[in-house]
This record gives structure tokens, C-alpha cells and sequence, in this order.
């Protein structure tokens, strides 16, 4: 058996252009377990990451005790993540929350579930019925829970309470991605497939580490690049990750400063005639603009603000221009980035220009990070309306009231859907007096933590925490539920290329703990929410009545479910929507024949300035006359809110490591996982490594002006004047206590992108100091 924290990637399987990307079956069983002494497997997905693999869950005694690639399923053919092989020990860890806890007398203490949901539901009807009313709640879910679980939040929110300040941690994730979907094809939703890999012959990867963080992904991309007629490969990133070093062209750029390499590609692109004229023409508006923005992108002004070379601009532009079949994908280094939303959208009129969208090998991947966070924006529980549904759209507010049957006001629709951050101020302000945090962590994963714990902190805001464990957050909250996860309850879920899995339920959750949809089903039920008929909002039982009901919110929009069922998704592969009457197999591709969702009555959004971020109206969208073409974008570049100085002379950026998951509540109670990666590190160039006087090892102190961490150095694998650091370790380290803290978000900067409101993690101005040598000396 192969080592995989050795070999994350495992063996290679290489494939030529067009063929089938060949099975292998990956599988760990706990405590020298053999296959055949398994009681059971259960059907499921992995919750480690957005890519989607199927795999079966392996049952022993009633515990979980291993896991097994679903070698039919079209996602992964048989492969796992090395999170997903080790991660699924944390479900038996000892220190499960299994009773719920409420705050007294400044403690936590155990209390049973009447205890705890009757002070949260006494404390939502004095603030409901009170002055101020709806505005008084604040919900910040996931993209790690179900699809039936959001929707009935989604209904909660949108139609029992009514209020507006609703959000997923997909925020801090992938809202860029849906972001630039709808900015540039109308709605939200992935055009490509996870098969483009094996048809393309140029694979870039514009800010994503993929190797690292949807490792199958990589190994698809992988087995092509060692089969016959491999694809080209392009990598944009600060770091010499697995990726760049893969890849035939590298651009360590600047961060922050995607935006005017994109516009240089793009110029490139149009001068040497790399662009179909005849696509340009008849499927997209906005090429004239566009042509004038990026004219002043020259390679040469494009290498100064990047601070990459001349040369390397035309190389990624000529490797880019003279594919046939080009697939991208795109996340963090973008989404995170400086002008986010502007960015991602320059991948999109990168492909619009050259007619690559919609047929095999040509897909783009604006890439979700979350396994459940495609389902988060569907549904609504994210700051969307459930369906992609316009919030500024008379008739798709009016199509929900008559599903929910309650009066259209109700929901709420006279402005946007409050984001997270936004959410957040409110509660510092003092106008969110309860705010409930189901499955995320934000006390380790939000920008600026000792802003967000005084936030939490604050004895005037109510806190629910719903988690698995008592977390940083968790901590700090007014009452805690103990939840049921993964492998302990049933639902469906969604990977970034459209394909939706059933997870079935393997084992019962420990103690008390219960589902997430229980709970909030529960919540509704004392909260006796009511339709406009004054018939109960709310009375769906489990999950499946919760999936039929929203097969039926999403009829007739893009994420159409309605001839997928529970039955269907059992035994085989998962199937990717739109699956209705027109396409009961499910649809590979969308877009294939050149018309997009932007029609106004059909579309997500009127539209933003991507510079401002300043909305448009109805009218004013409509005087574009869209007529199903796509949108091309394109805005000039501007420097991050935060630029270094003389102060704070370097870039700080932050990401991840193959072996730990966010803030590590699951991948850190794995032994061969926590083992792997246990502890923060500050990576720094040679060059400035040497300027500092710090060899590898040694102890630094990292300084933001909001905070400063520490960790030890590790040299190279950067370029000059950045340094990285993963954001996955909590602010203390319980084996140091004398220790500064070490989570890298007590640096990250409150500011986010004008059109995503996506939180900017990867761009900060630092200073870096030698604290101590690696073997401990001053
Ligand atoms: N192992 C592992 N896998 C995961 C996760 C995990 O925590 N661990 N989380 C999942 C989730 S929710 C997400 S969102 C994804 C994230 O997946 P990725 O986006 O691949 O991960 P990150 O490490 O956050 O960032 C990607 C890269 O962006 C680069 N970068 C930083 N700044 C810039 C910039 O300004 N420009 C450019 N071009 N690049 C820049 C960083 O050096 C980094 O290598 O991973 C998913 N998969
Ligand atoms: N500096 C910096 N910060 C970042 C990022 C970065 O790259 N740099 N990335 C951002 C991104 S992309 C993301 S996605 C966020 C992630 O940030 P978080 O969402 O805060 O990270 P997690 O650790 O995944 O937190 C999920 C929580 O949900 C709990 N949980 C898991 N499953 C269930 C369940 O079924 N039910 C319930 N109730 N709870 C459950 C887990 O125990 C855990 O406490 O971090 C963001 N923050
Ligand atoms: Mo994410």
C-alpha cells in the first residue's frame, strides 16, 4: 500500500486525449481492518474539499471505520484525497460535543435539548416581537452542510423570520465564483466538466493550488500530463507550488496584482489574432470596451506591476492563444485576491474570446473551495434567493411566495441580501442582537480575529454555535448544539461540476448530538412560523421531503432537480444538473450553444460596475438588450487596500496544505494527518530570509497592524518580498501557552471585493523579525 502522506497523489494512471480516465480504488480501513470483516458501506461524497469524490463509508461494531473509492462514480473513478482516506477518524473522536451546553453564570455548562432551544427561542420571539423585529437576527451558516439542511435554513430566514442578514462562511470562499458567473453568463453555475481534463490540450491554473486542495482533480490532470499528446500547462501563483513546478509556464506574480495580468493576456491575445471573431460576434457584448481597457496592458507595464518578466507574459499568452481545447480553473489566488470578482471575469472573456466554452476540453471551473457550497447559493441560504433567483426581481420573489404561500413582502427583497462581513458590523454595532453560526468557525477563519472575538464576546449579542466540537467560537457562544455530521445523518450535496451525491446515513451520531436539519425543523416548530393561510410555514419531517420540496423551487431555473431522486442517486454515479424533463440524464456541459442565461427575465443579477461595485438597475440592464449573449468585463487595474511601506515592507498571503482542513477540527483529530502538518509556519524567500538574517528553522515574529503571530521559517519556494502563511492553526497553541498566537488571520485586513464582498485573505502589508534560532538560542 502506498504511503500517501508520503505521496499525497498516489500512483499514476496516465491516459491519451479522449479516453477514458482509468479506475483505481483507493481504500483505508482503520486498526488493521480487512475488507471483507466490514459489517457494511454506505454511500457518500467527501466533505474535505468541493471536487466531489464518491466513496462508501465502511461501518464496524455501529463506528465508522474506513472509507473506499466508488470506483463507477464519473467524479473521481475510485480515488480519494489523503483528508478523505484519514479525516473521517475525527467522527469517533472522544471529545465530541454530545450534549448541548448554555451559558451561566459566564459558564458553559451541559443542559438538556428543552433547556437550550427554549432559550434561543425565548430569545428570538422577544427580539421578533419586539421593536426592530427581523433586523435583530444575524444567520452565518456553511458550505459544509446539506442541501436539504440550507434550503429549510434558507425558508427559515427568508420566510418565517424575514430578514435579510443571511450568509454561508461561502462568503470567505467561493462568492467571487458565482460573482463572476453571473457578472458574465447571467447566473450562477459551473459550463464545464471534469471530463474537459481529459479532452483539453491546455490546462491553466490561475490561482489554485489544485494539487494541494482538490488533490483527485490533480490527479486526473496528472495522469493526462504523463499520457500520449499531454495538455499544456500554465500556472499563476506567488508560490512555486506542486502546481507550478508541474506546470510548462510559471508566473510568480505579485499578489494582488492578477488584474493587470489578465488584462495583458487578454491585449496579447487580440493583437496576435488568437480570438474568434465570429464567436466574439454573435455571443458576447462588450468587446470594443473591452479592447480599450487592456490596450494599455502592454507585456512590458504588465512585467512592472507584476514584477514578472516581459517575455513570460508572451509565453503564457502564446500557450494560452494557440490551444484548441483550453481548460482553467480558478480560486483562491483570485478570489481572495485584489479585485476579485474583475479577475475571475478575465478568465471568462479570456474563453468568450476564443469560442472555448461548452464542448469537450474547453470548460472553465470558477472553482467552489466548500463541498456543500454550490448548494449554500442555490438554495439561498448564502445571501442568493433559493433557485438563482434575482432578489430585484418582482416575479421570482413572487414565484417563492407562491411556493412558501406567504405574501411576497414577507421576503425579504428591498435591497440585497446582507454579506457576511456586513453582518458581522452589524453585530459590533449592536443593531444583530442573536446571531446563529451553524458549521464554521470564524473566531480562527475570519479576517482580523481580534476585531471578530470582540464581536463575539460582547454580552449584548446572543451567539448559537451549532459544531461537532467546542471550537474557538464555540467558546465563545451563548448556547452550543452538539451536531450530527457526515456519515450521521442523510442529505445530498453538489461538486463544483454540477454533480450531485447522496450521503447516506452510516452510524448514529454520539450522545445526543443531532442533525442540522433536525434542528432547525425543531426551531421552526417552536418558533410556530405560519403561512399566509395560517398553516404551519414549515412541515416537512426529514430530508427527503425537504429535497421534493426543493426540486420544486428549482424547476425551470439553471440548477433545474426535478427528475433527480434519492432512488436514482443510490448505487451508481452522482448526476449533474440540470436533470429535468429536457435532460433526465443530467447535462455535462452548459452553454454548448452559444446562449447564456442573461435574458432579463431569467438572469441572477442586473448587473455591477466591477469597479465600484455600484448596481445596476433594471432599466439599465435591460437598455443592454443581452439577448443570451455573454457579458464581456473589463476593468483597469488598482493597487490592494493594503500595499506595503516602510513599516509593513512585505505581502502577507495566506492558504493551505494538502494535509489539514480550514481550522482543523476534523484533519487535526486525525493521528497520520495532524502528525503530517501539526503546527503554523511562516514561508519566506531566500532572498528575504537572507535580508532578515533567518535561517530555516528559525523562530519569526510576523507583524499586520491589527496583530502579530510566530511560527518557524521555512526558506525558498516564494518569490521575493512575499510571505505565506497557512491559515489552518488556531490562535493558541495549547502546548505553548507562552507562546503568541499563531493563527494567520490576526493579521488579514477587514476589506473585501466591491462586487463579491468576498473578504481579501490574500494581501496584506507585514513585517518579519528573527525571534530566536531554530535550536531555540536569541
Ligand atoms: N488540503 C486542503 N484542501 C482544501 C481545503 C483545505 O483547507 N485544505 N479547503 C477547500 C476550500 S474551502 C477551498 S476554498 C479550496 C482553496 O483552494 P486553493 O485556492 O487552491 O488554496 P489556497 O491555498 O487558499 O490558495 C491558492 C493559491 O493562491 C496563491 N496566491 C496567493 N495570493 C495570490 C495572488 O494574489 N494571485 C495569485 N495568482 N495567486 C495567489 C497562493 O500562493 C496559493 O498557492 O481548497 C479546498 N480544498
Ligand atoms: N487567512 C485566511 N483565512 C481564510 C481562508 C484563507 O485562505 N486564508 N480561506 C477561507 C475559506 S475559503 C474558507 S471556506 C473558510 C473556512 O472557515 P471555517 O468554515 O471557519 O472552517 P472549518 O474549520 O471548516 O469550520 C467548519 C466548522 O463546522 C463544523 N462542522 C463540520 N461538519 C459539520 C456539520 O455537519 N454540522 C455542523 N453543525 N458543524 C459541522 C466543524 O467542526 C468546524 O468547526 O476560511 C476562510 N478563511
Ligand atoms: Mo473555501
Amino acid at each position: 500500500m502506498v504511503d500517501r502522506i508520503a505521496d499525497p497523489w498516489g500512483p499514476r494512471t496516465p491516459y491519451a486525449p479522449g479516453a477514458a480516465w482509468p479506475e483505481r480504488v483507493d481504500m483505508f480501513l482503520g486498526d488493521g481492518l480487512s475488507e471483507d470483516e466490514v459489517d457494511g458501506w454506505y454511500q457518500s461524497a467527501s466533505v474535505l474539499h468541493s471536487n466531489g469524490d464518491a466513496m462508501d463509508i465502511a461501518v464496524k461494531d455501529g463506528r465508522i471505520a474506513g472509507v473506499r473509492g466508488r470506483a463507477v462514480d464519473r467524479v473521481n473513478h475510485g480515488r480519494l484525497d489523503v483528508k478523505d482516506m484519514y479525516g473521517w477518524q475525527a467522527n469517533n473522536s472522544p471529545d465530541r460535543l454530545t450534549r448541548p451546553l448554555v451559558r451561566d453564570g459566564g459558564r458553559l455548562v451541559e443542559a438538556d435539548w428543552d433547556t437550550a432551544m427554549d432559550r434561543i427561542v425565548t430569545r428570538s420571539r422577544e427580539l421578533l416581537d419586539g421593536p426592530g423585529g427581523w433586523g435583530h437576527f444575524g444567520f452565518y451558516t456553511s458550505g459544509q452542510l446539506f442541501l436539504e439542511e440550507y434550503y429549510a435554513l434558507g425558508v427559515i430566514g427568508k420566510a418565517g423570520i424575514g430578514t435579510p442578514h443571511m450568509d454561508g462562511n461561502t462568503r470567505l470562499c467561493t462568492a467571487t465564483a458565482a460573482a463572476a458567473m453571473k457578472a458574465s453568463f447571467g447566473t450562477d453555475g459551473q459550463p464545464g466538466s471534469y471530463t474537459d481534463v481529459d479532452h483539453c490540450d491546455a490546462i491553466a491554473l490561475w490561482g489554485h493550488n489544485v494539487a494541494e486542495t482538490q488533490s483527485v482533480l490533480w490527479m486526473r490532470m496528472l495522469d493526462r500530463r504523463r499520457g500520449t499528446n499531454p495538455p499544456a500547462m500554465l500556472a499563476v501563483d506567488p508560490r512555486d507550488t506542486p502546481v507550478a513546478r508541474e506546470a510548462d509556464v510559471h508566473l510568480a506574480v505579485r499578489a494582488g496584482t492578477n488584474v493587470a495580468l489578465m488584462n495583458g493576456l487578454l491585449r496579447e491575445i487580440i493583437r496576435r489574432g488568437w480570438y474568434d471573431e465570429a464567436y466574439v460576434a454573435a455571443h458576447t457584448i462588450g468587446f470594443d470596451e473591452l479592447c480599450r481597457i487592456v490596450d494599455g496592458y502592454p507585456p512590458e507595464r504588465v512585467a512592472g506591476i507584476c514584477d514578472i518578466r516581459a517575455a513570460d507574459v508572451e509565453r503564457a499568452a502564446e500557450l494560452i492563444g494557440t490551444s484548441q481545447r483550453l481548460l482553467s480553473t480558478v480560486l483562491q489566488g483570485f478570489y481572495q485576491s485584489n479585485q476579485a470578482t474583475a479577475a475571475a471575469c478575465a478568465v471568462n472573456n479570456l474563453h468568450l474570446l476564443r469560442g472555448m466554452i461548452g464542448r469537450p476540453g474547453a470548460g472553465i471551473y470558477q472553482m467552489n473551495g466548500q463541498p456543500t457550497a454550490q448548494n449554500t447559493r442555490e438554495t439561498g441560504a448564502d445571501g442568493d434567493l433559493p433557485g438563482l433567483r434575482n432578489w430585484d426581481n418582482e416575479q421570482h420573489i413572487r414565484e417563492l411566495a407562491e411556493l412558501w404561500n406567504v405574501e411576497p413582502d414577507t421576503i425579504p427583497h428591498w435591497a440585497p441580501p446582507t454579506h457576511a462581513m456586513q453582518i458581522f458590523r452589524y453585530a459590533e454595532q449592536g443593531s444583530i442582537k442573536l446571531l446563529w453560526i451553524s458549521a464554521t468557525n470564524p473566531a480562527v477563519s475570519l479576517p482580523d480575529l481580534a476585531r471578530i472575538r470582540r464581536i463575539l464576546a460582547k454580552p449584548k449579542l446572543f451567539v448559537v454555535v451549532q459544531d461537532l466540537f467546542l471550537t474557538e467560537t464555540a467558546e465563545l457562544a451563548d448556547v452550543v448544539l452538539p451536531a450530527a455530521t457526515w456519515g450521521e445523518k442523510l442529505g445530498t450535496f453538489t461538486s463544483v461540476d454540477r454533480t450531485v451525491h447522496l450521503s447516506e446515513k452510516a452510524v448514529d451520531p454520539p450522545g445526543e448530538a443531532r442533525a442540522d436539519l433536525d434542528i432547525f425543523l425543531d426551531y421552526a416548530r417552536r418558533m410556530d412560523f405560519r403561512d399566509r393561510d395560517g398553516e404551519p410555514l414549515i412541515r416537512w419531517t426529514g430530508p427527503e421531503d425537504v429535497f421534493e420540496a426543493w426540486k420544486e423551487c428549482s424547476r425551470g431555473r439553471p440548477c433545474d432537480y426535478t427528475r433527480i431522486t434519492y432512488e436514482r442517486l443510490r448505487g451508481g454515479s452522482g448526476i449533474q444538473w440540470p436533470c429535468d424533463d429536457e435532460h433526465p440524464e443530467g447535462t455535462e456541459r452548459l452553454y454548448t450553444d452559444g446562449v447564456f442565461n442573461t435574458d432579463p427575465d431569467y438572469c441572477e443579477t442586473y448587473g455591477h460596475d466591477l469597479s465600484t461595485g455600484a448596481e445596476f438597475s433594471e432599466q439599465q440592464y435591460r437598455a443592454k438588450e443581452p439577448g443570451g449573449r455573454a457579458f464581456l468585463h473589463a476593468v483597469d487595474f488598482q493597487p490592494s487596500p493594503e500595499v506595503p511601506s516602510d513599516e509593513y515592507p512585505l505581502l502577507l498571503t495566506t492558504g493551505r496544505t494538502v494535509y489539514q482542513f480550514h481550522t482543523r477540527t476534523k484533519t487535526g483529530r486525525a493521528r497520520q494527518l495532524d502528525a503530517a502538518a501539526p503546527d503554523v509556519w511562516v514561508q519566506i524567500s531566500t532572498e528575504d530570509a537572507a535580508r532578515h538574517g533567518i535561517t530555516d528553522g528559525d523562530l519569526v515574529g510576523i507583524a499586520a497592524p491589527r496583530g502579530a503571530i510566530q511560527g518557524p521559517a521555512r526558506i525558498g519556494r516564494i518569490r521575493a518580498g512575499v510571505i505565506f502563511v497557512p491559515f489552518h492553526y488556531g490562535y493558541f497553541d495549547i502546548d505553548r501557552p507562552d507562546r503568541l498566537p499563531r493563527a494567520a488571520n490576526e493579521l488579514t485586513v477587514t476589506a473585501w471585493d466591491p462586487v463579491s464582498k468576498q473578504p481579501i485573505f490574500k494581501v496584506a502589508a507585514v513585517r518579519i523579525v528573527k525571534l530566536a534560532d531554530a535550536d531555540g538560542g536569541r
